[in-house]
């Protein structure tokens, strides 16, 4: 074959592959790209924080919340020593509730199963006892809030037991809470200086250096609202949930 034979070979051959149809190659990256694109998004939402956990002191009425809110129940007691889960349903989208036992030993390891992929946090105060309680309350409020796995989170603070006559108005157990979680901060504060506990092990400092604690400081968004398990005045968390969900 001389040299013009040859580039004529090679032109017929550009020529044919010019010919070839590419819709079909088109098509198939297109869904490739797609396969791909859905694998991506479905892995996210796997992993993406969904859960709403339901914590606080025992006896604030956190099961009480739980049966009212999924199963439109308000039980007389109900005791849970394990973390009671449900599908909270609204306007075609739902949201997992985890009910976490109040009682300490439980409350802390329960919630540390859970914390990673929650998305919001809802914390339960008995409004009746909360001035006796209020230590332990500004307590547990901190060590959540000072968690830096709920840094991503939205909190509802809930003052339970509206019904009763002697509950304390929401106001009033913002303002309380204000104050004790300002005398916790400094008491942790201490104990972390004697303890000689460095830097990078140090749990987060809440609210601003040198200020007075106030939850508008917070890095976390915290609302709170009144309502009553009993009654079934729960409409400010469902509002919140629809939110969120
Ligand atoms: N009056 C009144 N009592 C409530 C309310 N919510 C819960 N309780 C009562 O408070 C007690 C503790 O409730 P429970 O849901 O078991 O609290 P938990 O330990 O936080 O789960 C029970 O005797 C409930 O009947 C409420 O809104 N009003
Ligand atoms: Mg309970």
């Amino acid at each position: 074959m001389n040299v013009e034979e040859e580039s004529e070979v090679v032109d017929k051959k550009w020529k044919k592959f010019g010919e070839i149809n590419m819709t079909p190659v088109f098509l198939a990256a297109v869904i490739g790209l797609l396969f791909i694109a859905i694998f991506v998004i479905l892995r996210k939402r796997s992993s993406a924080r969904r859960d709403f956990l339901l914590t606080g002191l025992s006896e604030s009425g956190k099961s009480a919340i739980f049966m009212r809110l999924l199963h439109k129940k308000y039980p007389d007691t109900y005791v849970s020593v394990k973390e009671n889960v449900g599908e909270y349903k609204s306007g075609g989208l739902t949201g997992k509730i985890i009910d976490i036992p109040g009682h300490y030993r439980v409350r802390d390891k329960c919630f540390d199963q859970y914390k990673r992929t929650a998305k919001g946090v809802i914390f339960v105060v008995d409004s009746v006892t909360i001035q006796k309680d209020i230590r332990d309350v500004a307590d547990a409020l901190y060590t959540i809030l000072s968690d830096g796995a709920t840094i991503p989170c939205s909190f509802l603070v809930l003052c339970n037991k509206q019904d009763l006559a002697t509950a304390k108005s929401v106001k009033v157990i913002k303002h309380s809470l204000e104050k004790e979680m300002n005398l916790v901060r400094g008491t942790r504060g201490r104990k972390l200086e004697v303890l000689g506990v460095n830097d990078a092990n140090k749990p987060t400092h809440l609210g601003k250096i040198g200020k007075d604690f106030e939850f508008t400081h917070l890095q976390q968004n915290i609302q709170f609202y009144e309502c009553s398990a009993k009654e079934g005045q729960l409409n400010h968390l469902t509002d919140w949930l629809d939110r969120m969900l």
